[in-house]
């Protein structure tokens, strides 16, 4: 093979700074296809993922503004997401309480391999995690963490029915017979370091449950995706390092000429554990979820999982080998070929199912790995697209027999054919993209419209805001024959996938408030005659409410320092778009945002002697600055008896 790692390293140079700088838009065409006048909505949903942000940002599509920011794995300070004691434990792992993670892939959920506007799963990556997004109110509903995995990257890519959702270790572990963690020499890899893939069930209400998972060989397992009609019962994982080296991976685990792409028959693998087959095995795992009846996040601590060994169960696994370190692998709208992103290969590959599965009826193998059968390479590849760019990552479809592949050497997006498999267009973009996505692009049913780039490097595209940039997403118009770049626009965090979802899907089911009738959390208050302070030995919980635009109770003695003071806080406001917040010096959390409806709580832990000021953070009226109040903290041995009261002066 021509293609060596310095010679990637000189063209990574060569391209990496100096793409022809020129911005081929501009025209009052781009400017018009992305104009949303105010006070009009955009036409998509773009959930991007937040990269190390650890957040779900979201962002209008085609205008590009920013929305909103979901708070998914990372504590979030503007509306208290993970500070607050109703959402802290969304955030509980094995590795005790962890508030951030690097979250990669947001999918949509789908029926009949079509996007659905349910929800949006996200994995993490580095406490691996996946978590589940509830589109009626864009907020985190279920976090379930995945045992015996370490780097959870393939994930959270959706079968076409959300019956699963997958991850799979990007980091191999070492597991003994017993598959339990072991603790060896690192230089033991290659005897002792397995992968696993899972696949993690979820309900009609979207609950997830880890269902079982597959013993892999110690490869790195990459990237995801389901597959689709014909493939719908199978789902396809990219593998680097099948050298399994342990160091220096950059040249250690690029020495194959391939690599291999695993295919899983979901269906069966899922039928065969429904009938029995398999072993428990050692696998703590963290669940948290939402209790949408009482506001209140919930966790529950699993200790086994189910594993499935491939050598004592023929046919739910395959090895597809693929050249040079894959990294994306995506499936076309049919479900019928299967393209592989070679970051290192001269070539894009693309499998057929077709052949895949006449090569399984076959025999036809070059070998197997553990138990698993690996498929003749030029059996079942239907093509290798030449030109596709240097440094191919991923590529998303539009509907109309096109596909489109990120190229991040050579910073471009080409267009190929599905028919020819030849490339028909080409387009620079600035700079390096990853991943790209198309609405619908990885579904059965795409919306060919669309395509934005998400590219990794910034540098001189927007005013410079010092050494560090945000990132930059470009829109590109992809309906005529040739592409047509629209817009940039910069995005927070380190946006890798993303997904564009129809505002229709979304917008008719839209939770504006909640209901203060069905709010069931044990500490709220309804009225505010209801509003009380009570002491409960060294704890003192004040049950409070707000409303424009005062508290109650605003004013509260008798708190002594070393109490521990809990703020219930209940927004008993009905009407959209009428949020109060709550504040206390000295607090060591953040505030509290509460929607109408909801109750919310801080805790907060006087340290000194003192008269302390509360008030509400957002401005919700024309006296929003008048809605404060005073909490008196006395000394510890002192006997001022707790008393609270509002509008009345004494
Ligand atoms: Cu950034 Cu999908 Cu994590 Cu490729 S991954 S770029
Ligand atoms: Cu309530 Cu400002």
């Amino acid at each position: 093979m021509w293609w060596s790692v310095p010679l990637i390293a000189v063209l990574a140079l060569t391209f990496y700074g100096c793409p022809s700088q020129q911005n081929l838009s501009g025209s009052s065409d781009a400017a018009q296809k992305v104009y949303v006048a105010p006070g009009e909505h955009d036409e998509y949903y773009g959930m991007f993922s937040g990269g190390y942000s650890g957040q779900l940002p979201v962002y209008g599509l085609p205008s590009g503004r920013h929305l909103y920011t979901v708070p998914v794995f990372t504590q979030s300070a503007t509306n208290g997401y993970g500070y607050n004691e109703e959402t802290r434990p969304m955030l509980m792992t094995t590795h005790g309480y962890v508030p951030w993670d690097d979250a990669h892939h947001p999918e949509g959920s789908q029926t009949d391999g079509e996007l659905d506007g349910r929800w949006v799963f996200m994995n993490a990556n580095n406490t691996p995690r996946i978590a589940r997004i509830d589109l009626t109110n864009f907020q985190t509903a279920e976090i379930i963490e995945i045992p015996n995995s370490a780097g959870n990257h393939a994930s959270s890519f959706v079968t076409v029915n959300t019956e699963y959702v997958s991850a799979a270790t990007r980091f191999s572990i070492p597991m003994d017979e017993d598959l339990e963690n072991m603790d060896v020499p690192i230089s033991s890899y290659a005897e002792n370091f397995k992968g696993t893939i899972s696949f993690i069930k979820v309900g009609d209400e979207g609950e997830m449950s880890v269902d079982f998972q597959i013993l892999v060989p110690g490869f790195n397992y990459d990237l995801s995706h389901a597959g689709k009609g014909p493939s719908e019962d199978w789902a396809f994982f990219t593998s680097y390092n099948s050298e399994e080296a342990h160091t220096l991976l950059e040249r250690n685990a690029s020495r194959n000429d391939k690599d291999f792409i695993a295919a899983i028959n979901w269906r069966k693998a899922a039928d065969l554990v429904a009938d029995g087959a398999g072993e428990d095995i050692p696998g703590e795992h963290y669940r948290n979820y939402m209790d949408h009846d009482q506001q209140l996040a919930k966790s529950e601590l699993i200790e086994t999982v189910r594993v499935l060994d491939p050598a004592e169960h023929p046919g739910i696994i395959y090895y597809l080998p693929t050249p040079k370190s894959p990294h994306g692998v995506d499936v076309d709208p049919t479900g019928q070929y299967i393209v592989a992103g070679g970051k290192l290969s001269s070539v894009l590959p693309v499998h057929s199912f077709e052949k895949i599965q006449q090569a399984i009826e076959n025999e036809d193998y070059e070998g197997e790995i553990d138990g698993i059968p690996v498929l003749n390479y030029n059996s079942i590849v239907q093509a290798e697209v030449e030109n596709a760019g240097i440094g191919t990552l991923h590529t998303e479809f539009d509907g109309n027999g096109y596909a489109y592949t990120t190229a991040f050497i050579s910073s471009e997006i080409v267009k190929w054919s599905l028919e020819t498999f030849e490339v028909v267009d080409r387009i620079d973009t600035y700079y390096s993209p990853g991943h790209l996505m198309i609405p619908g692009g990885d579904t059965r049913n795409p919306d060919g419209k669309y395509l934005v780039a998400l590219n990794k490097i910034t540098k001189d595209r927007y005013l410079p805001t010092g050494p560090e940039l945000f990132h930059s997403a470009q829109l590109i118009d992809i309906s005529g024959d040739k592409m047509e770049l629209l817009l940039d626009f910069p995005t927070d965090g380190e946006p890798h996938y993303a997904q564009g979802i129809r505002a229709d899907l979304i917008v008719d089911n839209q939770i504006r408030f909640y209901e203060l009738e069905g709010n069931n959390h044990p500490d709220a208050v309804k009225t505010e005659s209801e509003a009380r302070v009570e002491r409960d030995g060294n704890d003192v919980h004040v049950y409070m409410t707000s409303i424009r635009s005062h508290f109650t109770p605003d004013n509260i003695e008798g708190v002594k320092v070393g109490d521990n003071v809990y703020f219930h806080l209940t927004n008993i406001e009905q009407d959209w778009d009428v949020p109060h917040g709550f504040a206390v010096m000295g607090a060591q959390t953040s505030e509290l945002l509460v929607m109408p409806g909801e109750t919310r709580t801080l805790v907060w832990k006087p340290k000194k002697v003192g008269v302390y000021p509360f008030y509400c953070t957002d401005f919700c009226s024309a006296l929003h600055q008048e809605m404060q109040g005073y909490v008196r903290v006395s000394p510890e041995d002192s006997d001022v008896e707790i008393s609270y009261r509002t509008g009345t002066e004494g």
